[in-house]
């Protein structure tokens, strides 16, 4: 094939139709996942795999309704709530996550919205990460443009905002805010010079066609999200999706694999829920164009593999920590 063909064949896309999608997940599922291989490895050393870290950086009691949350305050899940952590010490859990092998350290507040008063903070929670040499995310909610500036000044590479689902089986999902909110905040980041984390959850008792309509959105936002995290529920037990039917494996895999091919240079993250995939469901992810992972025993809440386990994983996949743009002439 002619060059101009190759590289016109990933050129980002921001017009996909619901059906142009859902006629990628119905693909038999060899030819999907071939075919997103293909895609992965025009844009990355399919070997390479980003490592980020989560720290609850304060929990709990939040005003949403989100039904998969463990953290909203809506619900009885159990969970302990706690303030706003000190940047001393979350600098120290990001240093240990360092040491263990994290390139970005993510830092969530059960917030609806960053509220002014806590900007000085968070902001010098960011610097103090920053300067440790590692990546910067945060999830903190909504925020309004002054204060993604803000963020960005204070050195936060990423921020996470999910879209979670369809536009349309969002609102049987969270009552308390819209699509649109969540449209507005990734907005304001990019507008303020961040990278965007942005992506959702299956599992939550969805449609195929709602999945086909999550990675649909994703792809047809301004810019396709820098991170795409792909998350499969952890069942809360006392919210009102802590008993959904867990989705299939492979349904699972076919998500990763659509994902991959709408954002081809997107980092598409095998987020939240491989503490109950097996390895092999893992691999399957990995071939169909996942390349992040979460590490460290604990997401926000939810347990996570421990790195040991992760390790031994990577080991006998071949896989290694993605080379990271400030090491690439190092
Ligand atoms: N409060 C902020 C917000 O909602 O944007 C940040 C924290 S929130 C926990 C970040 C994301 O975690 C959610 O958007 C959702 O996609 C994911 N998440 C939360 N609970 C989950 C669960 N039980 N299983 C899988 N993903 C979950
Ligand atoms: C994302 O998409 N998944 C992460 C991160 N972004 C913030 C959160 C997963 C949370 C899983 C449930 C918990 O541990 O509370
Ligand atoms: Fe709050 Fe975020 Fe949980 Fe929703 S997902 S209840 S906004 S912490």
């Amino acid at each position: 094939m002619p060059i101009d063909d190759v590289a016109a064949q990933d050129r980002p896309r921001h017009d996909w139709t619901r059906a142009e999608v859902e006629a990628l997940f119905d693909l038999p599922f060899a030819e999907l996942v071939f075919q997103a291989a293909a895609v992965h490895r025009r844009h990355f050393d399919p070997a390479e795999v980003q490592m980020s870290q989560l720290l609850s950086v304060k929990t709990g009691g939040c005003a949403e309704n989100c039904g998969y949350c463990s953290q909203s305050a809506h619900f009885d899940t159990g969970l302990k709530a706690e303030k706003l952590m000190p940047a001393s010490d979350v600098i120290a859990a990001a240093m240990s996550a360092k040491a263990g092998g994290a390139q970005r350290f993510c830092m969530g507040a059960a917030w609806r919205d960053l509220k002014d008063r806590d900007l000085p903070k968070v902001a010098a929670m960011i610097s103090g990460v920053k300067a440790l040499g590692l990546e910067t995310c945060a999830t903190l909610g909504m925020l309004t443009a002054d204060q993604a500036k803000a963020l960005k000044a204070a050195g936060l590479d990423y921020y996470n905002h999910n879209l979670d689902t369809s536009p349309e089986y969002y609102p049987t999902v969270v009552s308390t805010r819209t699509y649109d909110d969540r449209l507005d905040t990734l907005a304001h980041v990019r507008a303020a010079g961040m990278s965007t984390c942005c992506g959702g959850i299956v599992g939550m008792g969805e449609t195929r066609s709602d999945r086909a309509g999550l990675l649909q959105a994703l792809a047809n936002l301004p810019e396709h999200p820098d991170s795409l995290p792909i998350n499969d529920l952890m069942p809360v037990v006392g919210t009102p999706l802590g008993n959904s039917q867990p989705v299939d494996g492979l349904e699972f895999v076919r998500t990763i694999a659509v994902a991959r091919i709408l954002c081809p240079r997107s980092i598409v993250r095998l987020s939240a829920g491989r503490e109950h995939m097996s390895r092999e469901q893992q691999a399957l992810c990995f071939l169909a164009g996942a390349n992040s992972i979460f590490i460290g025993g604990k997401l926000l809440t939810t347990a996570n593999p421990e790195v040991d386990e992760d390790q031994a994983l990577l080991a006998d996949l071949g896989m290694r920590p993605m080379t990271m743009a400030n090491e690439a002439t190092a």
